[in-house]
């Protein structure tokens, strides 16, 4: 059986085709070549999803206060837990906490059961986090929500500027096509704005290493340079938008000179003046936008000076041109449409405005309709940490790892009355502080919609039965409310009536906001079955979809003009800096997503990047005493972690970044969150993820040392400890301080007195060097290494030894001299996660085969020729 599905990981939303061989129990997953988002490419994350099936770790029952309960009783304690609070403290004393990565029909019944039926707008996502200052930016500019471009225009544009935004890792799909419309018309022009050279870099032609929070400037000044260059279309401006002249005067009170842009921006001015010539000369300009703009405190203010820009120009809503907001999450342009924000209406109407409330509320006979906005996510979380918020319910999001100042938000959620999470997964940080735990269904089991970054709803399908007493989000949201009295709003038997009822909503937008998929309202089940993946608008049935937006110039704001936003520039909050001398960026890394929870179940994303990390200029690690592979500790004003440390040459000096996957499940002192800023961009309320200001220093150890084992270990218990699954094994990187552990410890640990095991062991304690390793007919079981020191051997070599059936005596020899003897069989830091290909192999074959191109060493090492998503990477080691 062959299903056509969409991946449920980022906004790029890529066609997958999942072909189940029920029989036997396998799920191979591939691109779908019709798709249009990727036209049968995935990236690595997409390539491994089958790993991230199966039941094991899954929660597959409900939990009342971590006991297993019945589906039923459990449902009837989160329904008489939120009628409790509501009777006695009011509506707006219980709260949805949801996220991007719910189905659009999910996400619109929860709006729904909050402001249309409890009454209150406390419903807020983890977009806020994530897209919410674009969603404002968007607002004010055009009067709506619109993201106006589509995929195709980055291929068609003649010059692509990248803004804050590590497309080669985030979204290494779209990243792929950029590449290769780069290759088939050299003369288009790639520009990244980012304080870290990051591997987006590899395929640009100029790089700005902007200082963190600088945007505003570097915007302003090209606003103004364009003007006074001559570049204005002044029909495009005089006819279809206003405040020009206020935009300007603040543009120029930031940035009237070069030079003083360029000192604001941390970079010379020669490169501004190169950025902005390439801007003024090009018509077909995309500037595509992700977190390093929305993820600030001046974020939307930064989406505006970049749309402030294409409107001055009238390079907007036109083949090839236009502001381009990349979503994060799967489903973050889905969750706008129904209005999942606490300061939204349902399908782009404004909760402010009383006749777009009175049109809701007539479409969904509701009895009790919100009046103001809810409270925003950080908002959110302080309330209930002050006790006003009573009840929470968590759905597909986990806050303890992904708020900021998450320490906060495990005392607020451990001082609430009520907190209950929905999740598929067993252990995650959040479920911790449940006193409901839901079992959701996961990808493969759901069936729904979601709308990428170019506005396409694609149908996610389902291709597997549910797990356990698993139930779709809202199967359990309707569920609930029925129980909480509201039987007529919440009668649906499926994902599809859900949807009819959601594109009917947006039929009453008809004319007055784009947001109109009316001609998606009729469609039969069987036709909903089969939708093709269409671009909004759809306003009569049987319309083909509109892949651009605004190509009339019509805006939805008054006179149906754009605004130009003025835009005074303002620096991040960078208080205590003697104490706190860098700046603490965090971000993703290629591999794994998010908290990981399904990510870090796949072996081959696991091999990347392996550890948590601090990246910063080796300057800055030489004047804080740390060094490449130490261990340190980052700490601000709200917490600390302890990392190792990297100088991989993409910092600045003054920034360290931490990546933000690792969370209490996988490491003991990881979770980034903890040690972030909580304040938000006054419009939008989106937090400064991207600038907190932080101190590192020396985390001093007695001893080094990892283990891998092929079955998992229980918690292991050292001063500090990661895990990560590989293939056949799981690996624990460990260090501690006092006495190094003992061969006793490591006997035990790996349990190696049963009888048919063979102990190999070295021991050196006046050296404190250790070496362990556990066979079992022949085959390494596991093994444990321990050194004062961090230079230990190989991981890559030993992790290849779990995949042989027989440890040979070569390799036994190795094993007890430390791998000096194998280090010319080590494959290195992996690239290439797919084949496996390490950087050693890949630098010896680059050296001796002369290889020079990409597809060179494709045809060599296969590496690069899968998913793709190590290209960058492998760019890189043939520039070298
Ligand atoms: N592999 C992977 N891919 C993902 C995800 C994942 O978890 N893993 N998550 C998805 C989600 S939800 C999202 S939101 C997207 C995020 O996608 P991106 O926004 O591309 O990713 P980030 O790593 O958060 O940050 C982007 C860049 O912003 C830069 N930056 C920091 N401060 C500034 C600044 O002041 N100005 C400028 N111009 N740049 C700055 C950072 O150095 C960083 O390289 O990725 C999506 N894709
Ligand atoms: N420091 C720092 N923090 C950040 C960011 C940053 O750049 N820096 N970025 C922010 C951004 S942009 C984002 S989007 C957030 C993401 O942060 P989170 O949303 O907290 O991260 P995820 O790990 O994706 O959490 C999703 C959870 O839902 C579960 N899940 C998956 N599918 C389903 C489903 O269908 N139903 C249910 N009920 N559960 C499901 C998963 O197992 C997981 O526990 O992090 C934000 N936090
Ligand atoms: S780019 Fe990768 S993670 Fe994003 S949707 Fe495509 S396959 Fe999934
Ligand atoms: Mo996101």
């Amino acid at each position: 059986m062959s299903i056509n599905t969409t991946c449920p990981y980022c906004g790029v939303g890529c066609g997958v085709i999942a072909q189940v061989d029920a029989a036997n129990n396998i799920v191979s997953i591939a691109g779908d070549p019709a798709h249009p988002a990727n036209f049968g490419r995935l990236c690595s994350k997409g390539s491994a999803l089958g790993q991230t099936l199966g039941s094991e770790g899954r929660l597959l029952y409900p939990r009342i206060n971590g006991q297993r309960a019945s589906m039923n009783a459990a449902l009837d304690h989160v329904a008489a837990g939120f009628q409790r609070v509501v009777d006695e403290h009011g509506p707006d004393a219980v709260a949805l906490y949801v996220s991007g990565q719910l189905l659009t029909e999910d996400y619109y019944v929860a709006n729904k059961l909050m402001k249309g039926f409890i009454g209150t707008a406390n419903i807020d996502t983890n977009s806020r986090l994530c897209m919410s200052s674009a969603v404002s930016g968007h607002k004010r500019a055009f009067g709506e929500d619109l993201v106006p471009v589509c995929y195709e225009d980055l291929e068609l544009a003649d010059l692509i500027v990248l803004v804050g935004s590590n497309t080669a890792w985030c979204h290494p799909v779209l990243y792929q096509r950029i590449a290769q419309a780069k290759q088939q018309r050299p003369g288009v022009q790639i520009v990244v704005i980012d304080p870290r050279r990051t591997m987006t870099c590899e395929i640009a032609d100029l790089h700005l290493p902007v200082r963190g929070g600088s945007d505003v400037w570097l915007f302003n000044g090209l606003l103004a340079y364009l003007h006074q260059q001559g570049h204005t279309a002044h029909d495009f401006v005089t006819d279809h938008t206003e405040g020009l002249d206020e935009a300007l005067q603040a543009a120029l009170a930031s940035a009237g000179d070069l030079e003083g842009v360029a000192a604001a921006c941390g970079i010379h001015a020669d490169r501004l003046l190169e950025f902005y010539r390439l801007f003024a000369s090009r018509a077909r300009v995309v500037t595509a936008f992700s977190m390093g703009v929305n993820q600030s405190t001046a974020g939307t203010d930064k989406v505006n000076s970049i749309i402030n820009c294409h409107l001055l120009t009238g390079r907007i809503g036109q083949p090839g041109a236009g502001p381009f907001s990349i979503t994060g999450q799967p489903n973050a342009m889905g969750g706008r449409e129904v209005g999942g924000l606490a300061t939204m209406l349902a399908a782009h109407m404004d909760i402010e405005d009383a006749r777009h409330r009175e049109l809701v509320q007539r479409f969904w006979r509701s009895p009790r309709m919100v009046v103001k906005p809810g409270l925003k996510a950080v908002e959110l979380f302080d309330a209930i940490h002050d006790g006003k918020v009573k009840a929470v319910w968590i759905m597909a999001t986990n806050p303890v790892v992904s708020l900021p100042d998450a320490d906060k938000v495990k005392a607020a959620l451990r001082r609430c009355e009520l907190v209950v999470v929905s999740d598929c997964f067993e252990n995650t940080d959040t479920n911790e502080f449940a006193h409901v735990l839901l079992p959701a269904a996961g990808w493969g089991e759901k069936d729904g919609t979601v709308t990428n970054s170019e506005r396409r709803i694609s149908r996610q399908r389902a291709f597997q039965p549910l797990s356990g007493e698993a139930r779709p989000d809202w199967w359990l949201i309707c569920e609930v409310a029925r129980r909480l009295g509201f039987d007529n709003g919440f009668n649906y038997d499926n994902a599809h009536e859900i949807f009819l009822d959601h594109a009917a909503l947006s039929k009453l937008n008809s004319g007055e906001r784009a947001f109109d998929i009316g001609g998606l309202a009729k469609l039969t089940s069987a036709e909903y079955d089969a939708l093709e993946p269409v671009q909004w608008p759809v306003p009569a049935r049987g319309h083909a979809g509109t892949p651009r937006l605004l190509q009339s110039g019509r805006f939805y704001r008054r006179e149906s003009k754009a605004r130009f936003v003025p835009t005074a520039p303002r620096a991040p909050v960078n208080a205590l800096q003697e104490e706190f001398p860098w700046v603490l960026n965090t971000g993703r890394i290629r591999d794994q997503w998010h908290t990981m929870t399904r990510t870090g179940r796949a072996p081959t994303l696991a091999s990347h990047l392996p550890e948590p990390y601090i990246d910063m200029h080796a300057q800055d690690a030489l004047l804080s005493a740390v060094s490449e592979g130490q261990l340190a500790r980052v700490e601000t004003q709200w917490g600390a972690l302890v990392a190792r440390v990297k100088t991989s040459g993409e910092m600045p000096r003054g920034m360290v970044f931490v990546p933000i996957h690792w969370n209490g499940a996988n490491a003991s002192d990881a979770r980034v969150g903890a040690l972030v800023n909580p304040v938000v961009d006054p419009v939008s309320g989106e937090p400064e993820f991207k600038h907190t200001p932080a101190r590192v220093t020396p985390f001093t150890v007695n001893w080094h040392g990892f283990v891998l084992a092929r079955t998992p270990l229980p918690n292991l218990d050292t001063t500090w400890w990661t895990a990560i699954r590989g293939e056949h094994f799981m690996r624990y990187e460990i260090a501690g301080r006092g006495r190094p552990p003992s061969a006793d410890w490591a006997h035990e640990l790996l349990h190696a007195s049963s009888s048919d095991a063979d102990w190999i062991e070295y021991s050196d304690p006046a050296s404190g060097v250790f070496r362990g390793v556990l066979l079992i007919e022949e085959r390494i079981a596991g093994c444990v290494f321990i050194s004062p020191r961090t230079d230990l051997p190989s991981r890559a070599w030993l992790s290849s030894l779990f995949a042989k059936r027989r440890v040979s005596d070569k390799d036994r020899v190795s094993l007890l001299n430390g791998g000096t003897a194998a280090a010319a069989d080590d494959p290195g830091p992996m690239v290439c996660s797919c084949f496996g290909v390490g950087r050693n192999t890949l630098c010896k074959a680059i050296a001796r085969e002369r290889l020079a191109t990409p597809q060179d060493v494709g045809r060599k090492l296969k590496a690069g020729t899968n998913c793709g998503s190590c290209l960058p990477e492998i760019r890189q080691l043939l520039a070298q």
